[in-house]
C-alpha cells in the first residue's frame, strides 16, 4: 500500500510500502491514486513528495502478480493522474527505482536521487517493454540513441550518470527525502508547463533512420531468438514517429505481444528460479534456513593452471585474502603474470578494483595452513587430488573446508583421504571462473550443512549464482551435458554433420552448438576421462568398437583426439580453424571425409536427419536426465537444473532452462517422441523416459511449481 502525511504543513507525502522492494502491486497503485487524490484536494498542501519505505523507491511492476488476473488500478492511468497533477510531484529516489518505479518517477515533476541510487529500465530481463510510457517519455527526455540503450539492454544507470543523461535534476549525498521535500517547497506555486515529459517533443536526429538501424542490428545479434529486444526498438521508434498519446497505443499493443509471449513467463519464471535456488536443501534434509556458515577471511586455492587462476583473481576481487600455491617455481611464476593480466583487465574493463595485494603466492602446500577454505583445483586425475586431499588434511588447522573443483569425480572418495570427512564438499566453477557466474556447490553423504552453508556464502561473496547439488557422476550439469553430447555423436554416425546439428541448436537459441563448444573447450578433456573410465578401447573395428556396457557408444570423438584433432588449441577438431588457437569455425570437408569412412567401415547407412529429430533427441534425452537428478535426489527442485544451464551451458534464457522448457512442451509430449525414439532406435541409451517423467506426464502435466510435491524424499545416489 501507500501510506500518506504531511511534513513541514504544506507537503503532502506518499510513501510506498511493499517490502522488499515496494513493488507497484494493486494495493500500491490504489494507495497512490487515493493519496494522490488527497494531496491534490487539500488546499494546504502545495507540493507532493513520493518515496519508498526503508530507503528503497521502487523495483517496479509487483512480478508476482504477473500470472494473475489483473487487481487494482492499471498504472498507466496512475502515471498519467501524477503527471497531470495540478501541484509540484517530486520523486524521492533512494535505492532503486526500476522499471514501473522509473516510470513512476517520470511521470513527477521532479526527480530527486540519493548518490547511491540505481535506474533502469530491466523490462527486457523480463522479457517485457517499459509498459508504463517508460518507452514513450525517456526518448523524450534523454534523446533516441540513450533511450534505446537503457531501454533495450536493461542496464542500470548510477545516479551520477541519471544526472548526466537528464533523468533525474538533482543528487545528493544527505537524505534524499529531506532534500525532496525542501525542493518540493521550492518549487510550490511555480508554473508545471515544462515539467511533464509527455509534452516534451521527442528529438528527431538527423540520422534517425541509421540509428535505429544499428540498434536492429545489435538487437539480433546479441538477444539469440529473443524477442523483447527488438520490440522494445519498435516501442522507441513509435515514440518517435507518433504523437504521445498515439506513441502510448503502440507501446500498450506492443507490451501485450510480449505479455502474452511464452518468453516472457520464461524469464519470468527464471527470474525466481535465480533467486530461489539460494533457499537451498540437501537430500539428508540440511536446509540454508537453518545451517550457519563459518566465517572465512583466508582462502587458498590449490593449482594455479586456468580454472586455478580464475578462481583466485575472483576470491581476491571479492575480498578474501587468497594463498595461491603452484608447487612448480616455473608454473608459479605464469600464473602470477597471467594472475596480474586478469586483475588489470577486470580493473579496465568492468571497473573491478585491483587485487593485487590480496595474493600471496607459494611452491609449497605448507602456505595454506591456516587458511580457513582450500580450493583444490589440479588435473582432474582421481589419484592426484586424492594426494592432494591427503596432504591438506595433514596440514590444515582444524575447521579448514576442503574444497574441490572437479567437475565430475566423487566428491565422498575424496572425503575419505581426510580425517574430517564432513568438512569437504565441492566447488564446480565454469571456465573462466572469474567471469562465469554459475558455481555448483556439490555435498557428499558426509558433508555437514555447515560446510555447504558455507560454501554457498563464498559463492554468493564471490559475485557467483551457487546451487547446491548431490554427489553423482558429473553432478547435475555434466551428468545432463553427456546425453546432450552423445546424441550428437550418435546423430553424426547416423547421416548428420556437426554443422547441421550445431546450426539446429543455434537456431533454438544456444549461444554454440554442441561441436563448437567442445571445440572450444577441447576435445581432448572428455577424452581423458573416457580413458580413465576405461572406454577408450584400443580396438576401433568390429562391432565391439560401438558397444560399451551392453549400450551403443561412439567413438568418434576419441577418433578425433587419436589423430591429434584436440579443436581450436590444435586448430583441428569438429571444424577446422586458421590456426592453432584461431577462433572463426569453418566447415572441414576433411572431417566429412572421415565421417563417410567410418560409416562404411561400420555398416551404417547415412540417412538424412530432420531439423525437429536433432532438436528432439539432443535436448529430451538431456532434459529426462534432468528428471532422473530430481528422482535421485541429485537437485532439490527444477529451479536447480534450469539456472545450472542457463548460467554455465549456454541454455536460451528466453526459453526458462530445460525442465521449464519440457513444462512447456507437455512432459506427455516428450514422453511421446522419446518412446518414439526408443522404437526407432532400441540401442540408443539415454531414450528410455525416466519414471519420474511417466509420472509427472501421467498427472496431466502439472505446473513446474507442483513438481516438488510429487517428487519423492530424495536420496543421494552414491
Ligand atoms: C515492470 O515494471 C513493468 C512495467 O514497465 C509496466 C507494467 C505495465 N516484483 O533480487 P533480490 C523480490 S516489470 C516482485 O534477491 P537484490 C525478489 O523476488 C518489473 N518481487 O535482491 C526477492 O524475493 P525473495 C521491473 C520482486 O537486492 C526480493 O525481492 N523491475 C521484484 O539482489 C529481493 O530481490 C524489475 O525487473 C518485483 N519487481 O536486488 C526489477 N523485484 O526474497 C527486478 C524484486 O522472496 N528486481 N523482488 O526471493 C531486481 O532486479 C532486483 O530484485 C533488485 C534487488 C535490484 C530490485
Amino acid at each position: 500500500m501507500a501510506f500518506y502525511s504531511r511534513v513541514s504543513g504544506s507537503v503532502g507525502m506518499i510513501t510506498l510500502q511493499n517490502p522488499p522492494v515496494n513493488a507497484l502491486s494493486a494495493a500500491v497503485r490504489q494507495g497512490i491514486v487515493d493519496t494522490m487524490h488527497r494531496a491534490l484536494s487539500e488546499p494546504e498542501v502545495k507540493s507532493v513528495v513520493i518515496c519508498g519505505q526503508n530507503g528503497k523507491f521502487c523495483g517496479g511492476a509487483d512480478i508476482r502478480e504477473f500470472g494473475a488476473t489483473m487487481a487494482g488500478p492499471p498504472l498507466v492511468p496512475m502515471v498519467h493522474l501524477i503527471e497531470a497533477a495540478s501541484k509540484p510531484v517530486v520523486a524521492a529516489i533512494e535505492g532503486i527505482a526500476l522499471g514501473g518505479g522509473l516510470e513512476l518517477a517520470l511521470s513527477c515533476h521532479y526527480r530527486i536521487a540519493h548518490s547511491k541510487a540505481r535506474l533502469g529500465f530491466p523490462e527486457v530481463a523480463l522479457g517485457l517493454l517499459p509498459g508504463a510510457g517508460g518507452t514513450q517519455r525517456l526518448p523524450r527526455l534523454v534523446g533516441v540513441p540513450a533511450a534505446l540503450d537503457l531501454i533495450t539492454t536493461g542496464r542500470h544507470v548510477t545516479a551520477a550518470e541519471a544526472r548526466q543523461l537528464g533523468i533525474v535534476d538533482e543528487v545528493t549525498e544527505l537524505n534524499a527525502v529531506d532534500a525532496a521535500v525542501k525542493f518540493a517547497q521550492s518549487v510550490a506555486g511555480k508554473s508545471l508547463d515544462a515539467r511533464r515529459i509527455s509534452t516534451y517533443p521527442c528529438p528527431r536526429p538527423p540520422d534517425l533512420d541509421a540509428i535505429f538501424e544499428r540498434a536492429m542490428q545489435q538487437v539480433r545479434r546479441s538477444s539469440r531468438g529473443a524477442i523483447a529486444p527488438g520490440t522494445c526498438v519498435q516501442a522507441v521508434h513509435a515514440a518517435v514517429t507518433l504523437p504521445y498519446a498515439k506513441g502510448m497505443e503502440r507501446e500498450r499493443e506492443l507490451f501485450s505481444v510480449l505479455f502474452n509471449s511464452g518468453q516472457a513467463r520464461a524469464l519470468q519464471y527464471y527470474f525466481f528460479a535465480q533467486r530461489a535456488v539460494s533457499r537451498w536443501s540437501t537430500a539428508n534434509g540440511a536446509r540454508w534456513d537453518t545451517s550457519k556458515p563459518r566465517p572465512v577471511r583466508k582462502a587458498a586455492v590449490i593449482g594455479l593452471g586456468t580454472m586455478g587462476r580464475g578462481i583466485t583473481v575472483s576470491l581476491a576481487q571479492a575480498g578474501f585474502t587468497v594463498v595461491a600455491v603452484e608447487t612448480q617455481e616455473k608454473q608459479l611464476s605464469e600464473a602470477k603474470q597471467g594472475v596480474s593480466g586478469m586483475l588489470e583487465r577486470g580493473a579496465k574493463r568492468r571497473g573491478v578494483p585491483l587485487a593485487h595485494d590480496k595474493i600471496k603466492y607459494s611452491c609449497s602446500v605448507q602456505a595454506v595452513a591456516d587458511a580457513d577454505l582450500v580450493i583444490e583445483a589440479v588435473f582432474e586425475d582421481m589419484a592426484l587430488k586424492k594426494t592432494v586431499f591427503q596432504q591438506l588434511s595433514a596440514i590444515c588447522k582444524p575447521g579448514a573446508l576442503l574444497c574441490t573443483n572437479t567437475s565430475g569425480l566423487d566428491i565422498d572418495e575424496l572425503a575419505s583421504q581426510t580425517q574430517s570427512p564432513e568438512l569437504v564438499v565441492g566447488m564446480h566453477f565454469f571456465a573462466p571462473a572469474h567471469v562465469m557466474q554459475l558455481l555448483e556447490v556439490v555435498y557428499g553423504p558426509r558433508s555437514s550443512p555447515e560446510a555447504v552453508a558455507t560454501a554457498m556464502q563464498v559463492g554468493k561473496k564471490m559475485g557467483k549464482v551457487s546451487v547446491a547439488v548431490g554427489n553423482c557422476r558429473g553432478f547435475v550439469g555434466n551428468r545432463m551435458l553427456k546425453q546432450y553430447l552423445e546424441q550428437a555423436f550418435f546423430l553424426l554416425e547416423e547421416g548428420a554433420t556437426p554443422e547441421q546439428v550445431d546450426q539446429v541448436l543455434e537456431e533454438f537459441g544456444f549461444a554454440m552448438g554442441v561441436f563448437k563448444v567442445s571445440d572450444l573447450s577441447g576435445l581432448d578433456v572428455g577424452w581423458k576421462v573416457r580413458k580413465a573410465d576405461g572406454l577408450v578401447s584400443p580396438a576401433s573395428t568390429g562391432t565391439s568398437a560401438r558397444i560399451r556396457g551392453g549400450s551403443r557408444y561412439s567413438p568418434l570423438g576419441d577418433l578425433l583426439c587419436e589423430r591429434g584433432r584436440f579443436g581450436q588449441k590444435t586448430g583441428k577438431g569438429w571444424y577446422q580453424y586458421d590456426k592453432p588457437g584461431g577462433r572463426v569455425a569453418k566447415v572441414d570437408p576433411w572431417l566429412h571425409g572421415f565421417l563417410e569412412d567410418y560409416r562404411a567401415q561400420h555398416g551404417l547407412v547415412a540417412r538424412r536427419i530432420d531439423h525437429q529429430e536433432v532438436l528432439e533427441r539432443c535436448l529430451y534425452t538431456l532434459i529426462n536426465e534432468g528428471f532422473q537428478i530430481l528422482q535421485d535426489g541429485i537437485a532439490a527442485g527444477p529451479e536447480d537444473i534450469d539456472v545450472i544451464y542457463v548460467l554455465g551451458y549456454g541454455w536460451p534464457r528466453h526459453r526458462g532452462g530445460p525442465m521449464f522448457y519440457a513444462s512447456q512442451v507437455g512432459l506427455d509430449k516428450v514422453v511421446e517422441r522419446l518412446e518414439h525414439y526408443q522404437q526407432i532406435h532400441p540401442d540408443v541409451p539415454g531414450l528410455q523416459p525416466s519414471r519420474l517423467l511417466r509420472k509427472l506426464a501421467a498427472i496431466n502435466n502439472p505446473a513446474i511449481h507442483k513438481w516438488r510435491e510429487v517428487i519423492q524424499k530424495p536420496r543421494s545416489q552414491l
